[in-house]
């Protein structure tokens, strides 16, 4: 992996002048008390704009600003006229969109497709005020606005939709969401390296069609430059032949013979001769090749090319070995360059330590933002995740490679909050990142890291070559806890319980310093198949990590709860696997409050499951695993009743599941069965009756929920709101 340049290194842009603004401004009145004629780059956002490292929009915006430029932001436009788009005038350099930290259509719709009443990144938590697929409408917007000013997306709806990928919201494969949007460049997983580059070389007058070359973008492009080595993504992994193309004139149902052998061509396009196709590269000759995806054409009609391109997509992101891909959409190739190098733990603390208001625009008066709230009094000290979870694309975003602060930044950040954010009552609500446990993991060596292609560092089994040593992280928490002012510092971020049992010391502090009552862990389910799928450990590690857990609780003299969550319908479940998980539910007296199902979000390695049903985590063939794909309404109903064996309104289907299952032994009001065969009237289910109340709750021990975390009969464990909703 090539060294970086420094993002502190650049000279600065002559608007340095100006000096740090307060908040970065919203309004042309904001602009006039800065002295500015003009803004350099305008940041539009389906968040509201909080001034905190954990929004993207104050992160690249105060990096920007630190390096010379005047940023403005247009927060949740009204994006049906251009009006609010004009409100700053024109940018000098760029506009930079985001759907905001999130995902549109995640933050918008339930994993069963209904509409959300509410958004955390909105002032009083309203839904409704960004549109479904903000990336495109905003950049359509803001080229309607300005047409020659250059468009450059970014974050976590732009880098994970930023390849042909399935979307589960219209059930099909979308395009790049480069060309949807129009945009002339689009930013991929953490941004901080790209925009500053792409800034500095705007404002040096270069034009945007020229950048072309740097890690952690995505362009459009005609025709292929000379030079490279072209290789056939099928030639990397051989999936067999296409799925024939469809014959207009055949008969309904009938597939076209003559096309029945096509080779297959991932590429699909005709070559040229400035180009040379090969099917293996010399490790020198890395840096010039580049893979030809399936097109977005090919993947769209084939799910098995799909499943394929995805696997080549994993195979080929980490920043020490990875090659830049190319996938055509009609005449037009987008072009992916290979990720981001990660930043450094100097640039890590340069970046959380602008100066942030760390507090919502006061455009928003007394409003309350939600996701703000609940972040106010945490700090970020890690990004990136090795653990490689299939439903999950922290990974496809952020990175293998853990990049993390030192130590006396996150203690200056604590003293920050401590000293000026109101309402400090001396309570730290999490100190992590993707996960809390990852803090300075990486593997032993360098040289083995560039030229790993594993898609995780956990999974099947802990890597010999990670260095799982938590000391760094335990002597943080240590000195956290002892600055003067802080009472008590929580852990809410997940903690992976895998790693954190390499370290019993680890789980030491952690039970006896950082619980407040309840921890939240994720085994997501017990089963081998639907684990190996997710690629999570198995329960042995949640078994071990409990005893530890129990075992320091006991010693500290605590009552404390291990709060498991699981998730429902995930690619390769069964509805046996969630009968057997229903059944450990009940033995050990777990009751969930609200259950979470599999959602197929953009890019993670396990949508392409669900859409191919095939598995990218081995080699794709036509002939590879199929993967059993609960999908449809009913299904993924059923799988989440299970999780919610308790709750009277699931009996019904159950009792028909169990039926069906040829378990109906398991439907009586015996302690070992799951459901009763009574059904309260609909109205009554408040006062349950006997059969009810025993199948609901095992009476010996309280009865602790997922989600809410508070228990169902009093305990003596201090009731509070969990800091963090799940991930
Ligand atoms: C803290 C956090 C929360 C906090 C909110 C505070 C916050 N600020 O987000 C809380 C607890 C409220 C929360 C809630 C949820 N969250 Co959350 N959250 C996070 C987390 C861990 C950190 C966020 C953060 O610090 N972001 C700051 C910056 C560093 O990240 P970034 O937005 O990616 O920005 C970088 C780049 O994208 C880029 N960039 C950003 N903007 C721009 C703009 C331009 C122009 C350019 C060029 C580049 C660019 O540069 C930035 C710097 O590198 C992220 C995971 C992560 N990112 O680490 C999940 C994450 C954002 N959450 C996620 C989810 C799913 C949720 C929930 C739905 C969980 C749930 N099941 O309930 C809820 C949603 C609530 C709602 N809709 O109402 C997902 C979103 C997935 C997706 N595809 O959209 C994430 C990615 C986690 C994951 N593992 O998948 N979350
Ligand atoms: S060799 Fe092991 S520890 Fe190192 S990057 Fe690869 S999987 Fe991770």
């Amino acid at each position: 992996m090539e060294p970086a340049r420094d993002i502190y290194g650049y000279r600065k842009h002559w608007a340095e002048r100006f000096g740090t603004a307060p908040f970065l401004p919203m309004s042309r009145q904001e602009m006039d008390l800065l002295g500015w004629d003009s803004c350099d780059v305008i940041i539009v956002t389906g968040d509201a704009y909080v001034d905190h490292p954990s929004f993207g929009m104050a992160i690249v915006g105060r990096v920007l600003e630190a390096q010379g430029f005047r940023v403005g932001i247009i927060a949740q436009p009204d994006w049906h006229s251009t009006a609010d788009f004009t409100a700053l005038g024109a940018p000098n350099l760029f506009f930079g969109i985001t759907a905001g930290n999130m995902d549109s259509m995640v933050n918008r719709y339930t994993s069963d497709r209904r509409v959300r009443s509410d958004d955390a990144y909105t002032p009083q938590g309203a839904g409704g005020r960004r549109p479904d697929r903000s990336v495109i409408v905003y950049a359509q917007r803001a080229r309607e606005a300005y047409r020659e000013v250059p468009i450059v997306i970014g974050g976590i709806e732009a880098s994970l939709r930023r390849i042909a990928h399935f979307d589960y919201w219209s059930e099909k494969v979308r395009r790049s969401v480069l060309l949807d949007a129009k945009a002339d460049l689009l930013v991929y997983g953490n941004g901080e390296r790209q925009i500053c580059e792409i800034a500095h070389r705007l404002a040096a007058g270069e034009a945007i069609g020229d950048i072309t070359e740097l890690r952690g973008t995505a362009f459009a492009r005609r025709g292929r430059p000379a030079g490279w080595i072209e290789i056939d993504s099928t030639h990397l992994d051989a999936p067999g032949p296409l799925n024939p193309p469809l014959d207009p004139y055949a008969m309904e149902g009938v597939p076209a013979a003559a096309a029945a052998a096509a080779p297959c061509a991932g590429g699909d396009a005709p070559a040229e001769k400035v180009v040379r196709f090969v099917r293996r590269v010399k490790n020198a000759e890395r840096d010039r090749s580049v893979i030809r995806m399936p097109s977005h054409e090919a993947v769209a009609a084939d799910p098995v090319l799909y499943a394929h391109a995805s696997r080549i997509l994993h195979l080929e992101s980490n920043p020490g070995n990875a090659r830049a891909l190319v996938q055509r959409h009609g005449d037009t190739d987008v072009w992916l360059n290979p990720p981001p190098i990660p930043l450094t733990t100097r640039e890590m603390d340069w970046v959380y330590e602008r100066p942030y208001a760390r507090a919502p625009h006061p455009f928003y008066g007394a409003a309350e933002i939600p996701a703000y709230k609940m972040i106010r009094f945490s700090v970020s000290i890690q990004r990136g995740c090795f653990g490689g979870c299939t439903f999950c694309s922290i990974t496809e975003h952020e990175g293998r490679i853990i990049q993390s602060r030192s130590q006396d930044s996150v203690l200056r950040e604590i003293e920050q909050i401590r000293d000026h954010v109101p309402g400090f009552t001396g309570v730290i609500s999490d100190l992590g990142g993707p996960t809390a446990n990852m803090y300075r993991l990486a593997c032993k060596s360098r040289e083995i890291e560039s030229a790993c292609r594993r898609p995780s560092c956990v999974y099947p089994g802990i890597c010999p070559n990670l260095d799982t040593n938590h000391a760094p992280l335990i002597e943080l928490y240590r000195k956290a806890r002892a600055l003067p002012g802080v009472k008590k510092v929580l852990i809410a971020s997940g903690v992976r319980y895998d790693l954190a049992i390499e370290s019993p010391e680890y789980v030491r502090e952690l039970t006896q310093h950082h619980v407040g009552g309840y921890l939240k862990i994720a085994p997501e389910h017990l089963r081998d198949g639907p684990l190996a799928k997710m690629m999570k450990p198995g329960m042995g590690a949640y078994h071990k990590f409990k005893q530890l857990f129990d075992r320091y609780s006991k010693e500290a003299g605590k009552e404390q709860y291990l709060i498991p969550y699981f998730i429902a319908a995930h690619p390769g479940t069964t509805d046996e696997d969630m009968l057997e998980l229903a059944l450990w539910l009940k033995r050990n007296g777990f009751r969930a409050d609200q259950v979470q199902a599999f959602l197929p979000s953009p890019m993670a390695t396990a949508t392409a499951m669900y859409h191919s049903g095939k598995n990218p985590l081995k080699r794709i063939t036509r002939d590879s695993e199929n993967v059993i794909i609960p999908k449809g309404l009913r299904i993924r109903r059923l799988h989440k009743a299970f999780l919610r064996y308790h709750d009277p309104n699931n009996w019904p289907v159950l009792r028909e599941a169990l039926r069906r299952m040829g378990r109906a032994d398991l439907i009586g009001g015996g302690r070992l069965q799951l459901i009763p065969s009574y059904q309260p009237p609909a109205a009554a289910t408040q006062a349950k009756p006997a059969a009810a109340r025993r199948a609901a709750a095992p009476p010996a021990r309280p009865i602790r929920t997922q989600h809410t975390g508070l228990p169902h009969v009093p305990s003596r464990a201090p009731a509070r709101k969990p800091q963090r909703e799940r991930h």
